[in-house]
C-alpha cells in the first residue's frame, strides 16, 4: 500500500501538466498550504464568510463557491455498460519475437516491458452495484506500445450474446433495470432480459456460459479473458492470419458457489476489487498469459461455423493456443477517478500488425466506443488525459476543442503545407496500413446463413462441463427463470434448452414445476453432435494448488500458537495467505502469550470470504463461541460451500451446535498438534464436490 505521507507539504497533490511532459501526477512539495484552483493561499477551510458569527453568509465568498461548484461537477456520466470496474497497472512482455505472425512491435521485442493498464468490470450493474453479481466480466487491456496505444477490449467469456451490433442497445436495455420501475439492479434475473434473449436464439451459447460458474468468478485474478472476435495479424511481408485472443491466469480459473456470491454481495460488495488491490499491494502480482489461436482464411473456410460470428468459439482441439507473452499487474492505481474512471478503451485503437475482420459485432463496436468517450469524458481531447495518453510521441494537426491541455506551437495547423519545412508528415513505411482484403457484394441487410446454427456450440459447452458444473448451470437457469413473472417467457426458454439438451431442459423444467411445458421451437439448424472440449470446463483443467487463495483461521484469545505458526508457514510456501478472524478485533494473545492481531471481526467476516478455513479457538472460549450465531454460521457455511475445513479437537462443540458432520467426513480434517500438511493437500482440491448432494 502507498505509505501515507505525514508531511503536510506532501499531502497535497496537483494534476499533471499533461502537455508539459505527461507525468501522471506530482507532489506539491513547495506548497505550504491549501490554495484555490487559482493558487490563492487559503486561510480558513472550515468556515464560510459571514457577517458576524451567526450570519448571514455572503455570496461574495468566492472560495466557498469555487469549492462547492467543483464538487457539484465531480461526477461524469457512468459508462452505459461496464460501469462498475476496477483496474491496475502492469506490463506485458513477449516471450520471443513473433515476426512470422505480426509486425506489432510489442509482440516482437521480448526485451521490452510494455506498460499496460487493465480494467475489469461487470456489465449490467451501475458503478455502485456489487462485485459478485452473476454477469459477464469485462477484461480490457490498454498496451502503451512504442507504436501507439493498443486496446484489447474483451470479456471473461469467449462468445457474445448477439451477432450484430445493431442489437446491442436492445440487449442492454433488456438487462438493465426495467425502465418503469428502475430495478432490479445488477441482475439478469428479470422478465425483460429473458424475454429478449429467448426471442434471440443466437444468445443461447453465451447464456450457457453466463449461467455456468464463469458468471461468478472467485477472483479477478482467477479469470480468463478473451478478445472474442476474430482479428487479423499481419507480418512484415504483408501476410495475414486470423487470430482469436486468449488470456489465461497463472493461478488457474476458479469460481464462487452461487450461495457464496449472494452472501458476499452483502458481506463485502467490493470482494473482487479488494482481492485484487490487496494482492498487488502485498507483492503477489497476478499474471496472465496472452495466447492466440492463429489460422488461415482457408482453414477458416473448413470449419463448420463462421469465424466472423462472435457467438462461436474455436475449440482448442481444432486450433491450439500459441502463447505470445505474459501480463503482470504490479501497481495499484493512485486515484480511482483519474485512472479507472477516465480510462477510455476503444477497440479501434490499433497498432501496425493487428487489424479487424468483418465480424459485424466488431464493426459496430468500432463506432460505439469513440462515440461514448465523447459523451462520457466530454471532449475529443480525452486522449490527453494522463491515463489515456500514449507513452510514445504523438502529434498531428487536430486542434482546439474542450479542455485542450496542450499548447501547440507555430503558424501551421494543416497538412500538406509548405510554410513549415520541419513539420510532421505521414510515413508510408512505418504507418498503419489496413489489410487490403478484397471485398465485393451487394448492399444488403441480411444475416449470413453460416451464422444460423444457434444450438450446437451451446451443447458443446454443456457436454464439456463436469457434472457439478452442469448442475450449477441448471440451478442458475432455474433461479433466473424463477424470477421471471411471465410463464410464456419461461416456456420459451425451456424450448431453447430442449433444443440444446433435453436432459437439461427436464432438470430446469422440473425445478420450476413446469415439466413438459417447454414451447416447441423449430431450430433453423438443429443441434449437431460434437466431441466435448476439455478446456471449456474449469474444473477439468483446474490446477491442484492454493496459490493466490485465502485461508481463514477462526481464533480466540489463547489459540494454539504452534498451529497458527504452522499454517502461516505452510501457506507462505504455497503462495497462499492466512487471515485471522476473532470474536473481538482488538489485539489478543496466543497460547504462548504472544500478541495476536486479528484481521477480521467475526461478525463482519463470514466464512464465504475465504477459500478454506481452520477452526482453532482455545477450549475455554468454545462454549461462549457456540452460543454465537456468527460462529456456528461460519462453520455451517464453510461446510455447505464445500470448503476444506480443518479443526482442532476442542472446537467439536461448534460443529455439533451447527449440525455439521465432522467424523469421517471428506474434506473435514481434525488437525493433530501443529500438523497442517493434510489440510493443505486437501485444500488444493479447491472444493469437495461430492459433498454437494448432501448439502443442497
Ligand atoms: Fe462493449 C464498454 C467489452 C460489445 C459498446 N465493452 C465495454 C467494456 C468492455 C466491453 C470490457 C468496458 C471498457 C472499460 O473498462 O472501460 N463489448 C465488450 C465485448 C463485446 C462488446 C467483449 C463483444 C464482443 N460493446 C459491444 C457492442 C457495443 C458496445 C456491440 C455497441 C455497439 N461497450 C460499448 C460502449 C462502452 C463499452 C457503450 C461503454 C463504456 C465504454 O464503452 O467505454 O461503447
Amino acid at each position: 500500500m502507498n505509505k501515507k505521507s505525514t508531511s503536510k507539504k506532501k499531502s497535497v497533490r496537483i494534476m499533471s501538466q499533461a502537455g508539459s511532459g505527461g507525468e501522471l501526477h506530482q507532489s506539491v512539495s513547495s506548497n505550504e498550504c491549501l490554495t484555490t484552483n487559482q493558487g490563492l493561499p487559503i486561510a480558513d477551510n472550515q468556515n464560510t464568510l459571514s457577517i458576524g458569527p451567526r450570519g448571514p453568509q455572503l455570496l461574495e465568498d468566492f472560495i466557498l463557491r469555487e469549492k462547492i461548484t467543483h464538487f457539484d461537477h465531480e461526477r461524469i456520466p457512468e459508462r452505459v455498460v461496464h460501469a462498475r470496474g476496477y483496474a491496475a497497472h502492469g506490463y506485458f512482455q513477449a516471450y520471443e519475437g513473433n515476426s512470422d505472425l505480426t509486425q506489432a512491435a510489442f509482440l516482437n521485442t521480448p526485451q521490452t516491458k510494455t506498460p499496460v493498464f487493465c480494467r475489469f468490470s461487470t456489465v449490467a450493474g451501475s458503478a455502485g452495484s456489487f462485485d459478485t453479481a452473476r454477469d459477464v466480466r469485462g477484461f480490457s487491456v490498454k498496451f502503451y506500445t512504442s507504436q501507439g496505444n493498443y486496446d484489447l477490449v474483451g470479456n471473461n467469456i469467449p462468445v457474445f450474446f448477439i451477432q450484430d451490433a445493431i442489437k446491442f442497445p436492445d440487449l442492454i436495455h433488456a438487462v438493465k433495470p426495467e425502465p418503469n420501475k428502475g430495478f432490479p439492479q445488477a441482475q439478469s434475473a428479470h422478465d425483460t432480459f429473458w424475454d429478449f434473449v429467448s426471442l434471440n436464439s443466437e444468445a443461447m451459447h453465451t447464456l450457457m456460459w453466463v449461467m455456468s460458474d464463469r458468471g461468478i468468478p472467485r477472483s479477478l485474478r482467477m479469470m480468463e479473458g478473451f478478445g472474442i472476435h476474430t482479428f487479423r495479424m499481419i507480418n512484415e511481408r504483408g501476410e495475414a492470419k486470423f487470430v482469436k485472443f486468449h488470456w489465461r491466469p497463472s493461478l488457474g480459473t476458479f469460481s464462487l458457489i452461487w450461495d457464496e456470491a449472494v452472501k458476499l454481495g452483502g458481506a463485502d460488495p467490493d470482494f473482487h476489487r479488494r482481492d485484487l488491490f490487496n494482492a498487488i499491494a502485498s507483492g503477489d502480482f497476478p499474471e496472465w498469459e496472452l495466447s492466440v489461436q492463429a489460422f488461415s482464411e482457408d482453414e477458416a473456410n473448413e470449419f463448420d461455423f463462421d469465424v466472423l460470428d462472435p457467438t462461436k468459439l474455436i475449440p482448442e482441439e481444432l486450433v491450439p493456443l500459441k502463447p505470445l507473452g505474459k501480463m503482470v499487474l504490479n501497481r495499484n492505481i493512485d486515484n480511482f477517478f483519474a485512472e479507472t474512471e477516465q480510462v477510455a478503451f476503444c477497440p479501434s485503437h490499433l497498432v501496425p500488425g493487428i487489424d479487424f475482420s468483418n465480424d459485424p459485432l466488431l464493426q459496430g463496436r468500432l463506432f460505439s466506443y469513440l462515440d461514448t468517450q465523447l459523451s462520457r469524458l466530454g471532449s475529443p481531447n480525452f486522449h490527453q488525459i494522463p491515463i489515456n495518453q500514449p507513452k510514445c510521441p504523438f502529434a498531428n494537426f487536430q486542434r482546439d476543442g474542450h479542455m485542450q491541455m496542450q499548447v501547440p506551437n507555430g503558424q501551421v495547423a494543416n497538412d500538406p503545407n509548405s510554410l513549415d519545412d520541419g513539420s510532421i508528415r505521414e510515413n508510408p513505411t512505418h504507418g498503419f496500413h489496413s489489410y487490403p482484403a478484397a471485398e465485393a457484394g451487394s448492399k444488403l441487410r441480411i444475416r449470413p446463413e453460416s451464422f444460423a446454427d444457434h444450438y450446437t456450440q451451446a451443447k458443446l459447452f454443456f457436454t464439456s462441463l463436469t457434472e457439478p458444473e452442469q448442475r450449477h448451470l441448471a440451478n442458475a437457469f432455474a433461479f433466473e427463470l424463477g424470477k421471471c413473472n411471465e410463464a410464456k417467457i419461461r416456456r420459451r426458454m425451456l424450448g431453447h434448452l430442449q433444443n440444446i439438451d433435453p436432459t437439461l431442459a427436464d432438470v430446469v423444467g422440473n425445478k420450476l414445476g413446469m415439466s413438459g411445458q417447454a414451447e416447441k421451437l423449430k431450430p433453423h439448424v438443429p443441434c449437431k453432435e460434437t466431441q466435448p472440449s476439455k478446456p471449456l470446463s474449469q474444473y477439468s483443467v483446474a490446477p491442484k494448488s492454493i496459490a493466490g487463495k485465502k485461508i481463514g483461521v477462526l481464533v480466540t484469545n489463547g489459540s494454539d500458537a504452534t498451529l497458527i505458526a504452522a499454517i502461516k508457514k505452510a501457506a507462505k510456501a504455497e503462495q497462499a495467505t492466512v487471515e485471522l478472524i476473532a470474536p473481538k478485533i482488538g489485539t489478543t494473545e496466543d497460547s504462548k502469550g504472544k500478541e495476536l492481531h486479528p484481521d477480521h471481526f467475526l461478525d463482519g467476516a463470514p466464512s464465504c470470504m475465504f477459500d478454506c478455513v481452520i477452526i482453532a479457538p482455545e477450549s475455554s472460549q468454545v462454549p461462549s463461541l457456540a452460543e454465537q450465531a456468527s460462529a456456528t454460521d461460519w462453520v455451517r457455511d464453510a461446510y455447505a460451500h464445500l470448503k476444506v475445513v480443518g479443526f482442532t479437537a476442542e472446537s467439536r462443540p461448534l460443529f455439533e451446535k451447527g449440525s455439521v458432520p465432522f467424523d469421517n467426513e471428506p474434506g473435514v480434517l481434525e488437525l493433530a498438534k501443529g500438523k497442517v500438511d493434510d489440510f493443505i493437500e486437501a485444500a488444493k482440491m479447491h472444493r469437495i464436490w461430492d459433498r454437494e448432494s448432501k448439502v443442497r
